[in-house]
């Protein structure tokens, strides 16, 4: 899928701004073909919940209604038209003058339909149904529930199996774009690298959507827009002399330009930014262009004030450098893949991704007694009551479409904190694995993010994974505030790890302490600063001891909202930054410390 973008062929308008709104109490059936029956409006893109001043809307479960109207000039009125959601968090009815054009489930990818037939002349109305309804059979997976009262008035509630807000509508950008009838649907960009020669063969494949070119030109411009390779046809392979790679922090951005002809005619023009570099896993090490790598940097979210989980582009501009100041050179998208818009200022801005699926609360029966989950032959309930393997196909089928060609990202995650120790882990896993592998033109690696109880001896499908990648939580959720015992375990697992499978890379995805910005403690104690910076001292001294160790990417860049809980304080606060992003205390020390660890070995 490419991102609407406004070339001599194509045109994007923005539809964000203000819709009307309303929570749908599924009392009176809603009319898509009319004006929605409520005062209320909500700016997108962002989430509904925290534009509210009613606590009822904000944690509203169930089904909400967008609306808005527009027009289409009539120079647009030949060409194909596009409407593009960048995401409609999690499920999405579309009706355009009352008839339904489109739907979409998975809440964290961009869909698009097509409604050239559907517009009328002047003022159409674009009427979007949501639901935030998430159970067994989704990614994320929620603990879904529903009682009616007398009135026989019915309350549906979500319990995330998940640690953030459920913030749901219309949180990415709504965009419609036009092209020609005759376009180009999709290009697919596959460098192969020769280190030594400098040299890069380009295999780009396109895709003709609608009437049929008979002439594709591509031209490859370097990044001061010079052209430096020219070929014709849907499948080429455009060679890059003295070929400038892409590299961490510092990178540089190719165009691939297609042009589709008819009759000597250009009919449509597309210009694909891409990265060369190389990425693969060998003996022990990530290597990016040949190079050993070392991941420095954090776990996200998407997760600001008012926005929730809304696209905010000042945020995304300002916490990228806030990891440069820090030395950091890395992030993954936990525990969803983030917008277009991100993913396409990592590629400009060098920062190194690793993209998760929402796969992310597969894990029906968590218990932090875990006398059992070692022994083999564990089985608990998750793959037996998880109805989630074709949504998290279709994840997994929709990210390559969206993401293939980014050369931020260095690795897929398919999965965070799944109940990999219970039986049966293997067979669900096994497939999608081979999927992804088959789907991804680039080859990247692919891991799972490994839960505390999925270690050595119980993890059943590590075996599957590129690179071990590990949440642990020693010295917080395990042994908390003991330090000394802590670094124990944590050297003595990453050793069993890396004597099971000494060829594998092996890296931190998560690991932190919740801390109250402020709170200090003259005995160290959990929550003050003083701790979250003893505690991220001890894992950095077991981290420089191991030789397979790649990378160190910690909980939480910032504090983020959850649901309530009794472990949580207006959310998770495992933050280095802040929701608004001051520092607490611990961000010196881990500049001082990622400043002086190169990039690369
Ligand atoms: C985890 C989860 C993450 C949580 C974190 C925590 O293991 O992957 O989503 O927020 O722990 O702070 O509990």
């Amino acid at each position: 899928m490419l991102y609407p973008i406004s070339t001599m062929s194509r045109t994007v308008s923005d539809l964000n701004g203000i819709w009307k709104f309303m929570v749908d109490q599924e009392v009176t059936p809603i009319d898509p073909g009319q004006p929605l029956p409520s005062d209320d409006v909500m700016a997108v893109p962002a989430s509904f919940n925290d534009q509210t001043a009613d606590a009822k809307i904000r944690s509203h479960t169930g089904y909400f209604w967008y609306q808005r109207r527009f027009a289409v000039a009539d120079v647009l009125k030949d060409q194909r038209l596009v409407l593009r959601f960048g995401s409609a968090t999690h499920e999405a009815w579309v009706y355009l003058n009352g008839q339904e054009v489109g739907h979409h489930k998975g809440g964290f990818t961009p869909f698009e339909i097509e409604i050239s037939d559907d517009l009328v002349d002047e003022d159409n109305l674009l009427t979007v149904k949501l639901s935030n309804i998430l159970d067994y059979s989704t990614i994320p997976v929620g603990n879904y529930s529903e009682s009616q009262d007398e009135s026989g008035h019915l309350t549906r509630k979500v319990d995330e199996n998940f640690d953030f807000f459920n913030y749901a509508g219309l949180n990415r950008p709504i965009k419609l774009y036009s092209t020609p009838k005759a376009y180009i649907e999709d290009i697919v960009v596959a460098p192969a690298v020769d280190l030594d020669q400098q040299r890069a063969d380009v295999h780009l494949t396109v895709k003709n959507g609608g009437e049929v070119f008979d002439e594709v030109n591509v031209t490859i411009l370097d990044q001061a827009g010079n052209p430096v390779a020219t070929g014709s046809g849907l499948d080429e392979h455009l060679i890059l002399n003295n070929v400038h790679l892409w590299q961490p922090l510092k990178a540089y951005l190719y165009t691939a330009k297609v042009t589709g002809m008819i009759a000597g005619k250009v009919v449509d023009v597309y210009e694909e930014p891409f990265g060369v570099r190389t990425v693969q896993v060998t003996n022990g090490k990530f290597l990016i262009n040949g190079r050993p790598f070392y991941f420095k940097g954090f776990g996200k979210h998407e997760d600001t004030y008012v926005n929730g989980k809304g696209l905010n582009e000042a945020y995304n501009v300002l916490d990228l450098n806030l990891m440069k100041k820090m030395g950091a050179n890395s992030f993954r998208t936990s525990h969803y893949p983030y917008s277009d818009e991100m993913i396409r200022l990592c590629d400009r801005e060098g920062i190194v991704v690793i993209e998760e699926t929402p796969a992310v609360g597969l894990m029906v029966s968590f218990t932090f007694d875990n006398s059992e989950i070692s022994k083999p032959g564990y089985q608990d309930d998750t793959w037996k009551d998880l109805n989630t393997a074709a949504a998290h196909r279709q994840a997994i089928h929709e990210i390559m479409d969206r993401d293939k060609n980014h050369a931020c990202i260095v690795m897929w995650s398919i999965a965070n904190e799944a109940a990999n120790y219970s039986k049966g882990a293997h067979e669900y896993f096994e497939p999608l694995f081979k999927l992804a592998r088959q789907l991804d033109p680039q080859k990247r690696p692919l891991t799972y993010i490994d839960l505390v109880w999925s270690n050595p001896q119980s993890d059943k499908s590590s075996d599957l994974l590129d690179v071990i990648c590990l949440n642990r939580y020693y010295g917080w959720y395990l042994d908390t505030g003991d330090l000394e015992v802590s670094e124990r375990k944590t050297r003595d697992e990453l050793k069993a790890w890396q004597a099971k499978y000494p060829d594998k890379p092996i890296m931190y995805t998560e690991y932190g302490a919740d801390t109250i910005p402020g709170l200090h403690s003259a005995y160290d104690e959990p929550w003050s600063e003083e701790f979250q910076e003893d505690y991220y001292r001890m894992n950095s001294k077991v981290f420089d001891e191991i030789p397979n160790f790649v990378g160190e990417q910690l909980w939480n860049f910032a504090d983020f909202q959850t649901k309530y809980g009794i472990q949580r304080v207006q959310g998770n606060k495992k933050g280095v930054f802040t929701r608004s992003r001051e520092p607490k205390s611990v961000v010196r020390y881990l500049s001082k410390r990622w400043n002086s660890i190169p990039n690369f070995d």
